[in-house]
């Protein structure tokens, strides 16, 4: 490839490279050969005069807006003693300097005293898509603006870490350039320091290497890139001199074929969306256990209440489920506010872990109700089963009694059958007997009419035999007389 590099003409290269203002992408279809390219010192001049894009970060105060207009020439953003931000929207500039075109994005500060880090993250993510939309062709460089005479503090190293999160992790290492502002301060104290005429880059050098910390960790990050401005330096070749440090930085930069892009920006748009959720993750977490504990509290009531009869228990269950209903409503809306970030997974667990102990009970609920359900029926079973064998008991009682009564009746018939049959024996035999009485009677009578016939009979025969013998002794007597 190397070979390939210088085998090219170089007013191909010096026409290709300047015609696309884009060395990201020109480097795309050529790395190594531009890579070379870049390294070629005679190609210096290739480099310099294509267009540098340049974003501005830190904290209000630190001098963005006056480097923006160290770079440009010109009074091209407000600039101020002031701690809160005279910048307060993004703006973009741009100026033909030295044959290069500069354009410089202001914008708001970030990591301001007394700004939370959730509002840093929440207004930082809103106006960095309006820096990343004021350059669409990406930025050569991001610089990280630096105050000579502040103290690099735990804040600025908490704005570090939320810049990674807003730019991506790799933003320092790719793409960022410390710009230290005050360098006439710089100058004159590390001078003072020094004694004599130290030129002030060695100065800078000096100062630079005497950090440590965090900041001595961001200058190590950033690998030495680091350059002194002067904002209040009206000297031309002062400007030209940092200005030219900057670039050189800055094209150093381009030459590892790197530009800050919307792609950059976009890559890390869910670590953004993850920091703004996470900014209103203790209020959604205080809001859910608020709503938590009233379900919870809710469910200690319905949970104490009977569970004596099916119906309890149907009631309890629908209670239940409603709150049930709620909570799905409460991770519904957690769902929501996470936006598929993972950030409210802890709140998430919450109401995931109180879900889970009211479906519990929800399920427990359900197999007590199935279950009574099931004893009620077996009891409506066992009832309807004693009924219906009280129901045969009574049957067969009444039966037995029917059949008693019957057996009664019966017997009484034929008791009151007897007593009639009895009582027409006795009636028969005392007509029988009256019958022999009067037979005996007649009988009697008849003997005694016999005998009283067998009497007049006689008596008859007797007067006969006496009239006979009265006739005859008549006759006799008559004969006697007759014969004599
Ligand atoms: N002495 C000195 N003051 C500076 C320098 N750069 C900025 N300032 C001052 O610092 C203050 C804040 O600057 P400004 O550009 O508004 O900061 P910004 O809020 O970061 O944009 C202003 O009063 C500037 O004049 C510098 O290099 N030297
Ligand atoms: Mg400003």
């Amino acid at each position: 490839m190397i070979i390939c590099a210088y085998a090219i003409p170089a007013h191909f290269l010096f026409r290709h490279l300047t015609r696309s203002e884009d060395c990201q992408l020109n480097a795309q279809p050529y790395p190594a050969l531009w890579i070379k390219v870049c390294e070629e010192p005679n190609l210096t001049k290739i480099m310099t005069t294509s267009p540098v894009n340049i974003y501005l970060v830190g904290k209000t105060g630190t001098g963005k807006s006056a480097t923006g207009n160290s770079l440009l020439g010109r009074q091209a953003f407000e600039s101020g003693p002031s701690t809160t931000s005279i910048t307060a929207t993004v703006s973009a500039q741009s100026a033909e300097i030295e044959g290069r075109r500069i354009t410089v994005v202001d914008g708001p500060g970030i990591g301001d005293t007394g700004v939370s880090r959730e509002q840093t993250i929440i207004e930082s993510s809103r106006f960095l898509e309006e820096v990343m939309s004021a350059c669409p062709d990406g930025y050569h460089a991001l610089l990280l603006v630096f105050r000579y005479g502040t103290r690099f503090t735990e804040e600025d190293r908490a704005t570090l870490a939320t810049l990674k999160i807003l730019l991506g992790k790799d933003f320092v290492r790719k793409h960022a350039i410390l710009v230290v502002t005050c360098g006439d301060n710089l100058i004159q104290e590390m001078g003072a320091q020094v004694g004599g005429e130290a030129p002030s880059s060695s100065l800078f050098s000096q100062w630079l290497n005497s950090q440590s910390g965090d900041l001595a960790a961001l200058v190590e990050e950033l690998e030495g890139r680091a350059v002194l401005f002067n904002n209040m330096s009206k000297e031309a070749n002062i400007l030209s001199a940092q200005r030219g440090e900057l670039f050189k930085a800055v094209d150093n930069l381009c030459n590892q074929g790197l530009r800050y892009s919307q792609n950059d920006f976009l890559a890390c748009s869910m670590s953004r969306q993850i920091a703004l959720v996470e900014t209103k993750a203790e209020k959604v977490s205080a809001e859910t256990k608020t709503k938590l504990d009233k379900i919870s509290s809710e469910m200690t009531t319905v949970m104490s209440k009977a569970q004596a009869s099916a119906n309890d228990i149907s009631s309890k269950l629908g209670q239940l489920e409603a709150l049930f209903a709620q909570i799905k409503a409460v991770l519904q809306s957690v769902e929501e506010q996470d936006e598929g970030t993972g950030a409210l997974n802890n709140v998430k667990a919450m109401v995931e872990a109180q879900r889970k102990s009211v479906d519990d009970a929800v399920q427990g609920i359900k197999v007590l109700l199935q279950q009574r359900k099931q004893q009620d029926k077996e009891e409506e079973e066992r009832r309807r089963a004693q009924a219906e064998m009280l129901r045969q008991q009574e049957e067969m009682r009444k039966q037995a009694e029917l059949r008693q009564q019957e057996e009664a009746r019966q017997a009484e018939e034929r008791r009151l059958q007897q007593e009639a049959e009895n009582q027409r024996r006795e009636a028969e035999a005392k007509q029988r007997e009256q019958e022999l009485q009067r037979q005996l009677a007649e009988e009697q009578e008849k003997r005694k009419k016999l005998e009283a016939e067998e009497a007049a009979r006689r008596a008859a025969a007797a007067a006969a035999a006496a009239q006979q013998a009265m006739i005859q002794q008549q006759q006799a007597i008559m004969r006697s007389m007759f014969f004599r």
